[in-house]
């Protein structure tokens, strides 16, 4: 019972930090470059809009052959990608689809 308490606990503690994405600059929104805690979860969402666009949210590594631990595929107008970061760093990511759409999260 002790351990259940203790483990529901430390998951209320995570965040879920949420990154809208625009058809513009800036393309993730004010989320382009976002610091969250060790456990935190980025949620992107590209919104439900009319002629809205397809994008991912794509970790740099996934297209240089680096780490890659996070790619969304591709996202629809409605759709949602959630990550959870467990490891502190840095994380630039970017949509394979638009080049100069950019962001990063700081894991501290
Ligand atoms: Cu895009």
């Amino acid at each position: 019972m002790m351990v259940l308490l203790l483990l529901s606990a430390s998951v209320a503690g995570a965040e879920v930090r949420e990154v809208v994405l625009l058809d513009g600059p800036p393309y993730y929104g004010n989320g382009s470059m976002v610091r969250v805690a060790v456990g935190d979860t980025v949620k992107w969402t590209n919104p439900m809009r009319k002629d809205g666009a397809v994008h991912t949210v794509t970790q740099m590594g996934c297209l240089t052959g680096d780490a890659c631990e996070f790619d969304s595929g591709l996202l629809t107008p409605g759709q949602a990608f959630s990550y959870t970061f467990t490891t502190a760093g840095t994380y630039p990511y970017r949509c394979r689809l638009h080049a100069p759409m950019e962001g990063g999260v700081v894991v501290q």
